[in-house]
């Protein structure tokens, strides 16, 4: 029997090259070795203002991603998290056992929450978390590829399966995080000691999906760079380490190859060459995006939403059991 892996994305603001590098190209690696449930997770979308009509158009623009990026539906479950209610189940009997101190400790609802003041923050902002635990522990997934940032959401997972397993009995696997050693956290292009994300408001520290071969080389040239000229992975230049890293996950070289290819080179030319090889690596993507028309994806969702929810549903039948809700 495979091991399980489950993952997700939010269907808002479009995705750049940090969640494909991060996040996208390991889910695609392990769909080989591993049966893979992949979750447009549109229920975490709305603790923040969506527009409606927009985050409907979004839902289905991001499994046309997926698709793109390489995951295969004949070996991969692609589905949205509102087809199977049991993630909103799940939720609240795990939001009876999770507490108020440890969501409070989560940093990105300190972020998210108009820094420090929760007073008007929602209250789906504060439990995200939890709808987040529901969702992989529904699956009984072993792993979880994400990025550095959902770490600790993801320990916070770890916590609430052990804790019902506990009170109630061996229900839950306990998920393993997989965070890529190269590309866990891609940065900006302009703040190279913030993360690359969806939500900055200066387009030019990301390279979306969709932008074009220009785009991209003019944003890579925009790039801010360190003081000092070697072109080395060392942590204490973040601007060139985030480029190198880039450039090395792009090609597949190795760290080796990466700073050979460009000793004794100049920063406007490794610019270049980085343009070139992002403008390659984006090409297939960008090419096979076109060819998923709305009707071929609502189909594939509809058949992944089937096979979620039986999963779903027997290990939500086993909670409620368990827990003398039947
Ligand atoms: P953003 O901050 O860009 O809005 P998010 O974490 O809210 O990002 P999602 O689309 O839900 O966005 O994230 C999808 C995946 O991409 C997650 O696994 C996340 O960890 C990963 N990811 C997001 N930003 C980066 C980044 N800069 N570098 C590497 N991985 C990232
Ligand atoms: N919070 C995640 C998205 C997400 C997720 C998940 C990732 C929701 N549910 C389950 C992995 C497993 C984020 O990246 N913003």
């Amino acid at each position: 029997m495979k091991k399980r892996i489950f993952s997700g994305a939010q269907p808002t603001g479009e995705l750049h090259i940090g969640n494909y590098l991060g996040a996208l190209k390991n889910w695609v690696a392990l769909q080989d070795d591993y049966e893979a449930f992949y979750c447009i997770v549109n229920l975490h979308a709305i603790t923040l203002p969506q527009d409606p009509a927009t985050l409907r158009q979004k839902t289905l623009d991001l499994a046309r991603v997926y698709l793109a990026a390489g995951v295969d539906p004949s070996r991969s479950t692609i589905f949205i998290q509102s087809d199977v209610a049991a993630h909103a189940e799940l939720t609240w009997v795990l939001s009876c056992i999770a507490r108020m101190g440890e969501l409070e400790r989560m940093t990105q609802f300190k972020d998210k929450s108009s820094k420090g003041s929760s007073e008007r923050a929602g209250v789906g902002l504060f439990t995200y978390p939890v709808l987040m635990a529901a969702d992989i522990l529904l699956y009984q997934a072993d792993l979880v590829p994400v990025g550095q940032d959902q770490k600790q959401h993801l320990e916070l997972s770890r916590d609430l399966a052990v804790r019902f397993n506990r009170d109630f009995g061996e229900t839950f696997k306990v998920p393993d995080p997989y965070i890529p050693k190269a590309g866990a956290s891609i940065k900006s292009l302009q703040d190279p000691t913030k993360k690359m994300s969806k939500s900055d408001e200066n387009p030019k520290a990301s390279i979306f999906l969709t932008d074009d071969a220009d785009t991209i080389a003019k944003k890579i040239k925009s790039a801010v760079t360190d003081s000092g000229t070697d072109i080395k992975f060392d942590e204490s230049r973040p601007a060139i380490n985030n480029l190198l890293t880039i450039y090395q996950l792009v090609t597949g070289k190795s760290a080796e190859e990466c700073e050979a290819n460009f000793e004794g080179k100049m920063y406007g030319q490794f610019k270049g060459e980085l343009a070139e090889a992002t403008i390659e690596f984006m090409r297939p993507f960008q090419e096979r995006i076109k060819q998923f028309d709305d009707e071929t994806v609502k189909e594939i969702l509809r058949t992944g939403a089937d096979s979620a929810r039986s999963i779903a549903n027997a290990t939500l039948r086993d909670v409620y059991q368990k827990t003398g809700i039947s």
